[in-house]
């Protein structure tokens, strides 16, 4: 048993001065302290924007400073007084800047002008807007549009995410790929079969009624801090909270809650997970089909001795399908084979049934630990069964919590960034707009991908994010992109993305969240929606960072205008005058939007409808099904045996995805570097390695590729035999890209078969032909920041 409120190893919990001290180091970092201090009070507050950080969403009533250490990072790193303008790419050429690292590419600071590639220089010059857009405007015309690509990342607002599917429909595609696809897209496909629904079911209200919780493979305390406030709460309340996660990590363990000035004092903090179950990587369909077995034979044994029924049967009757079957299943279980395959004991697994059957309202929130697996679609399945069992969605205090990214990834899906959107939709949007959209399906980011190999895309258009590093097969993928024709990077910061130029590329400053937006009728207010579906308005605070920077949607109807002003009777500008017209055409196309305008000026927004929180079941059923795939084990259908480890790639706490802050983990004891492989003791053992060597990952793909990234240092950790960890995106050059779950195509970014090389000591790092990383941190040759 691991008790981890009794047991929690002496270190020191997360959050509490160590938050506040790397705040404030930050703020100092960007130069901005007086400004950014300022532009932290009004995060997260009615009247003030939204944080660009995570999905978390705020509460009704916010604290006096209703931010995180993180959320003040991503404020800080976009309200920087540092700026990359015209002089700097005069200075430095691409391929110069290709040797650079993801941090100092973002640390020059924020893009100013808009930049046009110049081959001849490998440079990027400063261009005109007028120049820039009617260019992209005239290739984006001549190009066949099932070879286009409009990618979305999850910062773009619902207005300039609606624009966006808008330009991209009337440009005659649905290739939209999107940052989605390689998150909770698992969660939009598999968690519908089970509930009719792809969002989460419960809100905050159902959070302060919870009298259970389960976190599996999610990692809040860095990935969305403002959760902890909440687990904070509802651990000193007594609230059991169960962890699935092969790795301790620390703010699950123990949490200082730095707006208690006790816990700040005293430097105590408060134990946070009950139960900390460390399972083997890829368990959980079957650690969850374990949990219940356990309780379908408690129930068994209870009505054979006519004792009160464990299950709810009156829910499972009236709401659910498929229960017999699953239940035959579950009992047909073997305890060898579960331990086997989960890396954790009968014992284990009984004492968190024994929890969940003593609990009446139990939420449970997942995040890439479950979503990013070949079956992650499986695993959430099998939690939706648990719930299921005991009527525990659609009341109060229970339900389904998927815990997003993005701070506004649901809302772009909401809003119509969709391969396959329904006939419905397009309908609405023909009947909004007065065109025809196309009906043809489009491509999602893994097929993007393949079209780019297989050289079927002239052009790609990023609204945000950086696609040709948060890929899997990065170096493959981008080193295709120079025979694109076109590329176009809608950015607020250099990111390797940038530096593969297609044969023309352009760079376009966007403004950022934090910053006033002003338009010909005023200041503007943008749109998100949380991970609770709480859809509430951002309005910008701060001085733009610079006189040239653009919104998204300014530069969408500005591309529109140049591209498809014939295909439809569309007044752009007076869209973009007053953003309000753009949410009265999203109300008159997408459902749950009534009352736009009016509803967002109401303190916390307002919740979008989501039928199963009504138990009502958007299913072929009618009903929410038990599912599960009979025989099903596993990841790879088999334990991998050594050479082969799991390798999961994930966060560092200074990190936001592939914009790296600094190149500390201060929760994970590491400091100065990012090149670490977290192993187990036994398995460094076996393969003859102490701590500070160096290895090279290789990947064992099914399709004869090899790829391999070196320079890792080692690092023992306690992580279960078989399975390591490194940071991503370092390790993306090595993530296969057929490597995927198989219903979204998620790449399986958290169980990558790899084996782990030694590199003889004094030997240089090892750069493998194809695809090895060449930037210097990748080479371990990188000096840590101060
Ligand atoms: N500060 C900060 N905030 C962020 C982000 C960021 O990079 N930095 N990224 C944002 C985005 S886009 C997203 S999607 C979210 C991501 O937030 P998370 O979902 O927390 O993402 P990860 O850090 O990738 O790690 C997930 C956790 O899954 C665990 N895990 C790995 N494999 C398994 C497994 O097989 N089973 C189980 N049970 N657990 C497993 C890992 O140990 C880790 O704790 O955070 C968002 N918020
Ligand atoms: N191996 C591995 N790969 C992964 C993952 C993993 O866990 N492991 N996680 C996956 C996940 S969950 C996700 S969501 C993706 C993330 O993929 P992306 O969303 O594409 O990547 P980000 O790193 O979030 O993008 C950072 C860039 O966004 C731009 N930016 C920031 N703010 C704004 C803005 O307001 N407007 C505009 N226009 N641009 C802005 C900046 O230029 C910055 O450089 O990565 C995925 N890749
Ligand atoms: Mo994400």
């Amino acid at each position: 048993m691991v008790d981890a409120r009794k047991n929690a190893p002496e270190q020191p919990p997360a959050g509490g001065w160590g938050a506040l001290n790397a705040t404030e180091r930050q703020l100092a970092r960007q130069k901005i302290l007086v400004k950014g201090n300022r532009a932290l009070l009004n995060m997260n507050k009615p009247g003030g924007f939204d944080c660009p950080s995570c999905a978390w969403p705020d509460p009704v009533k916010p604290h006096k400073a209703e931010y995180c250490e993180n959320g003040a990072k991503a404020v800080a790193w976009e309200a920087t007084a540092k700026r990359t303008g015209p002089i700097f790419f005069s200075e430095h050429s691409v391929s110069e800047l290709r040797g650079w690292s993801d941090h100092a590419l973002e640390d020059q600071g924020r893009l100013t002008h808009p930049l046009r590639y110049n081959r001849d220089t490998d440079r990027y010059e400063a261009v005109e807007w007028a120049s820039a857009l009617s260019e992209i405007g005239t290739i984006n015309r001549q190009l066949d549009p099932d070879r286009i690509e409009l990618y979305t990342s999850g910062r773009t607002s619902n207005e300039a995410a609606f624009l966006w599917q808008l330009y991209g429909r009337l440009l005659g595609t649905n290739n939209f790929p999107d940052c989605s696809d390689m998150c909770h897209a698992t969660t939009t496909t598999a968690l519908p079969e089970s509930i009719g629904v792809g969002k989460g079911t419960v809100t905050l209200e159902d959070w302060e009624a919870c009298d259970c919780l389960f976190i599996i493979g999610q990692n809040p305390g860095t990935n969305s801090p403002r959760m902890l406030a909440l687990l904070h709460d509802m651990a000193k309340r007594g609230v059991p909270i169960i962890t699935f996660n092969p790795l301790k990590e620390r703010a699950l363990v123990k949490f200082t809650d730095p707006q208690s000035p006790i816990e700040m004092l005293t430097g105590r903090g408060q134990a946070i997970t009950s139960n900390y179950y460390q399972l083997r990587i890829g368990g959980d369909i079957v650690a969850m089909q374990a949990l219940c077995k356990v309780v379908i034979e408690a129930d068994d044994a209870a009505r054979a001795r006519g004792d009160a029924r464990i299950v709810d049967t009156a829910f499972i009757e009236e709401h659910t399908h498929g229960f017999a079957a699953f239940a035959d299943y579950c009992r047909s279980l073997d305890w060898n084979e579960i331990e086997r395959f989960t890396a954790l004991t009968r014992a284990q697994l009984n004492q968190a049934a024994e929890i969940y059957m003593r609990s009446k309202r139990v939420i449970a929130c997942w995040g890439m630990g479950i979503t990013q697996h070949r079956n992650g679609g499986d695993a959430m399945q099998q939690i939706m069964n648990l719930l299921l069992l005991r009527g525990n969605i659609g009341k109060l205090g229970a339900g389904a919590c998927p815990v997003r990214g993005h701070s506004n990834v649901q809302g772009d899906r909401t809003v119509g960034i969709n391969k396959t959107p329904t006939e419905p939709f397009l309908q609405r949007l023909d009947r909004a707009f007065g065109f025809t959209a196309p009906r043809k399906w489009g491509h999602d980011t893994a097929e993007c991908c393949e079209a780019i190999l297989r050289g079927e895309v002239d052009a790609f258009l990023a609204m945000g994010g950086n696609f040709f590093r948060a890929i899997p097969d990065t170096e493959r993928v981008s080193a295709k992109v120079q025979h694109l024709k076109l590329t176009v990077y809608v950015a607020t910061k250099l990111n390797r993305s940038h530096l593969t130029p297609g044969e023309h590329s352009y760079i376009l400053p966007a403004l950022g969240r934090t910053e006033i937006d002003m338009q010909a009728e005023g200041q503007q207010t943008v749109t998100v929606e949380d991970s609770f579906a709480m859809v509430h308005g951002s309005t910008g605070q701060l001085k733009p960072a610079s006189e040239h920077c653009r919104s998204e949607p300014w530069i969408i109807a500005q591309l529109a205008k140049r591209s498809v002003a014939d295909r439809a009777a569309i007044d752009w500008d007076a869209l973009v005058a007053d953003y309000a017209r753009i949410r009265d055409k999203i109300e008159a196309v997408i459902p749950g939007f009534d009352s736009y305008n009016a509803r967002i000026a109401q303190p916390g927004g307002f919740h979008l409808p989501i039928a199963a929180r009504q138990r009502k079941w958007d299913t072929p059923t009618g009903k929410a099904n038990f599912l599960f795939a009979a025989g099903m084990m596993d990841e790879d259908d088999d334990v991998p045996e050594r050479p082969h480890y799991q390798l999961m790639t994930i966060r560092s706490h200074d990190q936001f995805n592939t914009t790296i802050y600094s190149y500390n983990d201060r929760y994970r004891g590491v400091a100065g570097e990012r090149m670490v492989v977290f192993m187990n003791q036994d398995d460094m053992a076996r393969e003859s390695l102490t701590e500070g060597d160096l290895i090279t990952f290789r990947a064992v793909a099914q399709d004869g590729l090899e790829r391999r990234v070196s320079g890792f240092k080692v690092v023992a950790y306690d992580i279960p035999s078989g399975c390591c960890a490194a940071y991503y995106p370092e390790t993306n050059a090595l993530l296969p890209l057929s490597h995927r779950d198989v219903r979204s195509n998620t790449p399986a970014a958290k169980s990558v078969p790899v084996q782990i090389v030694a590199q003889s000591a004094g030997t240089p790092v090892e750069s493998a032909p194809e695809v090895s990383e060449q930037t210097p941190e990748a080479a371990g040759l990188i000096a840590p920041l101060a």
